[in-house]
């Protein structure tokens, strides 16, 4: 899954994909090196970032998403309004970082199309999820929170076999959390779902070469978490560099799984 950010304040690409015709001609180089579909956002969700209206991320994503006939499309959205536009154009999956709660009415949006949605776990809100997170055992309250979501989404009309689910790497979680979970990932597999891991280019990869203050990290760094997690059972990747991946995951494949 390739990200096109059409934001001017994305953690690793904000900025670079403000402009429609550069947004698709990512997207569309994304397809062209590999992804299977590309993830088109108009909201930022770093830490702190600040919420858009409805009628702003429509601005933002909308001549994107028109712009994009024939490649497959994810919309990164928590908004109805704007899953409902992006699935008339045809989009086919939607990727709600907030699971389902920033808005309800978003499950029977998703239940009303033939669409595949993404669960993901945050804690708290972007404005105050980094604000010293603490968990007993991260990943059981990730595991009993996806667990949570999917049965109230299949419970909204959404089909089970439709949803994936996502750890949520970065959201409302310290480094070691965030490794806590990939290390763990067979827990959250055990689900019964396909696992999507976001870790491209996060802080966390950045903190662990010694800079406390790392707002991003490396692609190297980025290709080394994934193919790990891929030995682990994540099924979909969410990243920025899509051919470095795909390379890296077609190597990993031919030695785990030939
Ligand atoms: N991470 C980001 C945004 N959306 N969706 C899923 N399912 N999983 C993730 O890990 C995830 C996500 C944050 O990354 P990015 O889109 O690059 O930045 P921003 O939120 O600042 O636009």
């Amino acid at each position: 899954m390739g990200v096109v950010n059409v934001t001017p304040d994305s953690f690793s690409d904000g900025g670079v994909n403000l402009d429609p015709v550069d947004a698709v001609a990512s997207a569309r180089r994304m397809f062209a090196e590999g992804a299977a579909i590309v993830d088109v956002g108009g909201e930022s969700t770093r830490p702190a970032s600040a919420p858009v209206t409805v009628e702003e991320e429509l601005r933002r994503v909308l001549p994107v998403l028109e712009g994009l006939e024939g490649v497959p499309v994810s919309i990164d959205t928590s908004k109805p309004q704007v899953a409902e536009r992006a699935l008339e154009l045809g989009a086919e999956l939607v990727n709600d970082v907030t699971a389902l709660r920033g808005d309800p009415a978003l499950a029977g949006v998703v239940a009303d199309h033939p669409a595949y949605l993404c669960l993901m776990h945050m804690r708290g809100e972007p404005r105050t999820m980094q604000d010293d997170p603490r968990y007993d055992d991260v990943v059981a309250e990730v595991a009993r929170f996806l667990d949570d979501r999917l049965t109230f989404a299949v419970a909204q009309g959404v089909p089970e076999e439709a949803i994936c689910l996502d750890p949520g790497i970065g959201f409302g979680k310290t480094v070691e959390h965030n490794f806590e979970l990939l290390r763990r990932l067979d827990e959250l597999t055990a689900l019964g779902r396909p696992i999507l891991v976001g870790i491209s280019r996060k802080s966390s990869l950045g903190k662990i070469m010694g800079d406390p203050d790392a707002r991003t990290g490396s692609t190297a760094a980025s290709v080394g978490a994934a193919v790990l997690a891929y030995e682990r059972g994540a099924s979909i990747f969410r990243v920025h560099d899509v051919r470095e991946h795909v390379e890296a995951l077609a190597a990993a494949r031919a030695v785990v799984a030939p």
